[in-house]
């Protein structure tokens, strides 16, 4: 109950308590960094996107990412891992390990290339994108950069188990036929932010922002954070997040994001 005063007003005093108790709390926006997929192949390992179309140097996203972690007060942080076992279907040199589906692009008695896109027979008919063998459990290709700072107790989200499906987002497998823990233990903490970056821009960063987006979440790509693998696929990527009200900022603004909205004027 407030004691009203003679104006018929609350007194500025009882405001300032239920603002603190109360309101504060409710608007206040809860902040999760996902960092995808910083991991040693992406940068100078097997699918090192240096050699990709975009040369981009993976390791440019360890600087920024370690600031945001040193200056932002993120309620929560989490790391995803691709995370493949030896026979995953996104492997080259896997291809022979399944049947072709009638309609593929290549043609029997064709060789599929490196980077080309297959239909596999199902069920269900899946389109794969052929990738060099990349993050095999355990390997050290598979380790998160040595230098990216892991903020203690932060969850690691593993992706891309199943040999059978691959999955670029944090969230589900390319297909849906599986969900992460990622969404419920958001859900659980109360996330009402999700703040993505880290490597492939243009593959797992994007699909897991856009994921985000879907699930409800408001969702933003901290830009100098990522780096990918083909320019024109990353531009169309930011284009994709804008158009579904999801922001691309540069890690320099997002302090004033995170902790600015708890500021009264
Ligand atoms: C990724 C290609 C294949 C990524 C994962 O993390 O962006 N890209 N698997
Ligand atoms: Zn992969």
């Amino acid at each position: 109950t407030f004691d009203i005063n003679k104006d018929g007003l609350i007194d500025i005093n009882e405001f300032e308590l239920c603002w603190q108790k109360w309101i504060r709390k409710i608007v206040r926006p809860v902040c999760c960094l996902v960092v995808v997929d910083v991991q040693n192949d992406f940068i100078s390992g097997s699918l090192a996107i240096s050699n990709c179309p975009a040369k981009h140097n993976g390791e440019e996203v360890v600087e920024p990412i370690n600031r945001l972690l040193d200056t932002v007060e993120f309620d929560c942080v989490y790391y995803t891992l691709d995370w493949h076992p030896d026979n995953h279907v996104s492997f080259y040199d896997n291809i022979h390990l399944r049947k072709l589906h009638g309609s593929s692009s290549v043609k029997t008695g064709e060789e599929a290339s490196l980077f080309d896109t297959v239909v596999f027979e199902g069920p269900p008919v899946m389109e794969q994108k052929l990738w060099p063998r990349h993050c095999v459990q355990n390997t050290w290709g598979a380790k998160i950069h040595e230098n990216i700072k892991i903020v203690e107790g932060s969850p690691f989200i593993y992706k891309g188990t199943n040999p059978e499906v691959d999955s670029y987002s944090a969230f589900f497998d390319n297909y849906k036929l599986s969900k992460t823990a990622l969404d419920t233990e958001l859900m659980n903490k109360g996330v009402t932010d999700v703040f993505v970056c880290g490597i492939a821009y243009d593959v797992c960063v994007g699909k897991t922002a856009l994921h985000a987006i879907e699930l409800g979440y408001r969702t933003i790509i901290v830009d100098d954070g990522c780096r990918g693998i083909t320019l024109e696929d990353i531009v169309n990527t930011k284009q994709e997040v804008e158009d579904g009200w999801g922001a691309v900022v540069q890690s320099d603004e997002v302090k004033p994001m995170v902790q600015g909205r708890d500021r009264r004027p």
